[in-house]
């Protein structure tokens, strides 16, 4: 669609709507004082899909991708964005990371909207890493140090699929299902709420699955479930695997 068309057929809500899918073209929408200064720069900016859009069908498809990373990843980045442009003496955070283990140092006005779309923007960096395009009639099954791993804590790669779906079936509303590595060092099955990184609470995440509608209402509507059980299909074990490393500091 042509910018024009949006813009002047829709007014300024699909304006501001509009403006959070391109975050590196206006890094302040909404902000009252974007349009009268130069843009601020950008902190944050989206990561590429590391893969096509269709790729993870007929598990996920296209549409959910593309609507999924194109504007709502880009709606968290464009807040991030705007919070941080309000306050041009902040540093940007040396990581993601950083930026949801330490809130307390952010102004209070604008913790909330790091904690939602900070959350946002490091969850879902890593939901684009953590899936790869299934190969048709392979059994994706977990490889290396965390299949190990996997086995040990929770018995077997079918006991943690269970429990990490019934983690995820149980969260109510939007969320996230989470194998972390805890404080104590140990695998677990979590969820969180909303946007909320485990990083909040000291876990490390090192596989999610994103349970916001958002993520799969196009195709499954109301089968979250069903969802759920597909996943296993696209998850990139290489990746995890990478994750279970990092966490081992
Ligand atoms: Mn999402």
């Amino acid at each position: 669609m042509k910018r024009r068309n949006l813009l002047t057929g829709f007014g300024t809500f699909s304006l501001f709507a509009f403006v959070g899918l391109e975050p590196n073209l206006w890094s302040a929408p909404g902000s009252e004082s974007a349009f009268a200064q130069t843009a601020p720069k950008s902190l944050f900016t989206l990561p590429p899909l590391p893969y096509a859009y269709k790729a993870l069908e007929p598990h996920i498809d296209r549409a959910t991708m593309q609507f999924h990373h194109d504007k709502h990843h880009a709606a968290y980045v464009s807040a991030l964005n705007t919070a941080f442009a309000k306050y041009p003496q902040l540093e940007a955070p040396k990581s993601l990371e950083a930026l949801v283990t330490n809130l307390d140092q952010y102004p209070e006005a604008i913790r909330t909207t790091i904690r939602n779309n900070g959350g946002g923007h490091i969850n879902h960096s890593m939901f684009w890493q953590i899936m790869s395009a299934p190969k048709s009639g392979e059994l994706r099954e977990p490889t290396g140090a965390i299949a190990t791993e996997i086995k040990a804590t929770f018995g077997s790669f079918a006991e943690f699929q269970s429990l990490f779906n019934l983690a995820g079936t149980s969260r109510f509303g939007s969320g996230w299902a989470w194998l972390v590595r805890d404080k104590a060092g140990k695998l677990q099955v979590t969820s969180t709420a909303n946007q909320d990184s485990p990083l909040i609470t000291g876990d490390y995440p090192i596989l999610g699955n994103d349970l916001w509608e958002h993520a799969y209402y196009l195709n499954y509507q109301n089968r979250r479930a069903d969802y759920l059980k597909s996943w296993w299909n696209v998850v990139n074990w290489q990746e995890v695997n990478k994750r279970y490393q990092t966490s081992l500091g």
